[in-house]
């Protein structure tokens, strides 16, 4: 799955972004159709620093609103969730992936189509903001795979 949007996201240019010791890679957005309300992005965000990090917030211009979720198991249904934020410790990776973390876009103003290039803003406590571009990626429906979603 990664090594797919890696190359995906090479060809656009839209390469890792590096800021206040955080590498952000593997950026990528999911393909809706013409007229949803809702779509998400994903990413891994490796911190290189010394000192723990957390994304608190994110901005599209693409969505009215945007948060960061994550998915629960309640009596046996996955169900998404708001969260204040994902803590990123000092030397660790956390990916935000399909059935996991993610940065929802709600209230969508336009298109979000296979192939476009989507600007977003990830606000961290300490490095601040860092603009990033995903790319739009038409996923298949998520199954029960865990994590095999591009295959
Ligand atoms: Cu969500």
């Amino acid at each position: 799955m990664i090594a797919r949007f890696c190359a995906v996201a090479a060809a656009l240019t839209a390469g890792p972004a590096l800021a206040g010791g955080l590498l952000i890679s593997d950026v990528f957005a999911r393909a809706v159709p013409e007229g949803a309300m809702a779509s998400a992005a994903y990413m891994s965000i490796a911190n290189t620093g010394e000192t723990a990090d957390r994304l608190i917030d994110a901005r599209a211009p693409i969505a009215r609103r945007v948060e960061i979720h994550t998915h629960i198991m309640e009596d046996g249904v996955a169900k998404m969730r708001r969260i204040e934020g994902v803590e990123i410790a000092a030397g660790e990776t956390v990916t935000l992936e399909p059935g996991g973390l993610h940065v929802m876009l709600m209230g969508l103003t336009g298109p979000m189509d296979d192939g476009d290039l989507l600007p977003l803003t990830l606000v961290f406590e300490q490095a601040g903001e860092i603009a990033v571009a995903a790319p739009v990626i038409a996923l298949r429906p998520r199954a029960a795979s865990h994590g095999h979603a591009g295959h």
